[in-house]
């Protein structure tokens, strides 16, 4: 009671889809090199998968998302928009998209931005947090496709809940570890799990 619920929303592998995107421009661009397909990925790190099949493949890998438009062509993954523009809603609840931006800035950042403002509008812009260390930002819950977030802060505010995706579902959780499946998934119930 009287205290809002913050909600923070991961942005590649939960509102966008990174590893779509991702094969489907390695394939246009390298069509004569072996890839990864969805059902085979595993582990967060897709340079790190490529560069285990071959190491050349880690560098060609990287080229994809380091490329002009890439970030600003990820599809949106299915409900996750509208599930976040209706939590932005709910009385008590204040919903931020936070996300680590790559360290090649020249069109990342930027397009992350873009990104934001293509599919919630410009005035959501104001709910965009770009970081490298998760673990700073406080919050009730950070819904995430990473495994493992760490930081500078070995003990975060939020309860991670890990969004499910080709390279993470095979994994098994911890028993306290809780997962959202899909924006079909019942998000509003872990929501209210976190309100008191
Ligand atoms: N990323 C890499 N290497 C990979 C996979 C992803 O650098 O192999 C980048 C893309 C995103 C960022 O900008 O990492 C993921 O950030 P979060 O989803 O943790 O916010």
């Amino acid at each position: 009671c009287g205290k809002r619920l913050r909600v923070l929303v991961d942005m590649d592998g939960v509102l966008a889809d990174f590893e779509g995107g991702f094969l489907e421009k390695y394939r246009t661009r390298y069509p004569e090199e072996p890839y990864i397909s969805m059902d085979d990925r595993r582990g967060f790190w897709v340079s790190a998968q490529y560069g285990k099949l071959r190491s050349d493949l880690y560098e060609k890998a990287i080229s994809i998302w380091e490329s002009k438009d890439f970030f600003i062509e990820l599809e949106p993954l299915p409900g996750g928009v509208a599930a976040v523009k209706e939590m932005a809603k709910m009385d008590n609840t204040d919903v931020f998209i936070c996300t680590s931006p790559i360290k090649h800035y020249k069109y990342c950042p930027y397009e992350k931005y873009s990104w934001v403002e293509k599919h919630f509008g410009y005035d959501f812009l104001e709910q965009v947090i770009l970081t490298r260390d998760k673990t700073l930002v406080s919050g009730d819950l950070l819904i995430d496709d990473k495994p493992d977030i760490l930081g500078v802060e070995s003990k975060p505010d939020w309860e991670h809940i890990l969004f499910t995706a080709c390279h993470n579902k095979h994994l098994t959780l911890g028993p306290s570890q809780r997962r959202l499946q899909s924006w079909s998934d019942d998000w509003k119930a872990i929501l209210d799990s976190k309100r008191h």
